[in-house]
């Protein structure tokens, strides 16, 4: 069983679909951990390349990703705030190695924060500081202290470090987030009783 269909399987409690933002700067991993995540036989993966602005969007039973990034296109960031409503929950990839653009990625994290369609939800987001096996990667603790993460008090929040091209760390991000979105949302909870 892939990793996406033990998340999906858990959340497949609920009839209604489950959507999971998938975020961070552009090179950060986004596209290599959402495949390590399909199950090998890949389903339909839109890619929708509109001028300088990129989403992925595929689905998986009852799971929906929307996977876009964050940078380098200010001028389209209405486009993809338009996303922000329909999730419910939040991956958010960070390139460990990057230390220059470290800063750019918590710019972009807060403004994420800031965002009237997420500052009032109690919305899980699971990071995964990726690139872990690059010899300057920095650890996790050290991108959850540049990123300031502790911070965030008003939502679930879990840091993992990975390394998206050997799957590793994939794992126990999800185990978090399955647990995280199935106690956060209500619907949820009424199906099991
Ligand atoms: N060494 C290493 N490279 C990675 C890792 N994850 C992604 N990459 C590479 O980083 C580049 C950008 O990855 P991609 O998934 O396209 O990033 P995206 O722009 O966020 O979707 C690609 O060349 C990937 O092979 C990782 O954990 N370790
Ligand atoms: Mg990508």
């Amino acid at each position: 069983m892939g990793l996406l269909d033990r998340l999906s399987g858990l959340l497949g409690l609920k009839k209604k679909e489950v959507h999971v933002l998938c975020l961070g700067l552009d090179n950060s991993g986004k596209t290599t951990i959402i495949n390590k995540l399909k199950p090998s036989n890949a389903q339909s993966q839109d890619i929708v390349p509109t001028i300088g602005f990129n989403i992925e969007k595929f689905k998986s039973s009852s799971l929906s990703f929307t996977v876009f990034d964050m940078s380098g296109q200010g001028r389209y960031r209405n486009l993809w705030e338009h996303y922000y409503k329909e999730g419910q929950a939040i991956i958010f990839v960070i390139d460990s190695s990057d230390r220059l653009r470290m800063v750019v990625a918590k710019e972009e994290l807060d403004t994420l924060l800031n965002h009237p369609d997420i500052k009032h939800r109690r919305i899980p987001i699971l990071f995964f500081a990726n690139k872990m096996d690059l010899r300057d990667a920095v650890t996790s603790v050290k991108v959850s202290q540049l990123l300031c993460l502790e911070n965030i008090k008003d939502k679930p929040w879990h840091i993992c470090a990975s390394d998206a091209i050997k799957g590793e760390g994939l794992q126990e991000g999800v185990d978090w987030l399955q647990e995280k979105t199935v106690q956060s949302d209500p619907v949820c909870e009424d199906m099991k009783r």
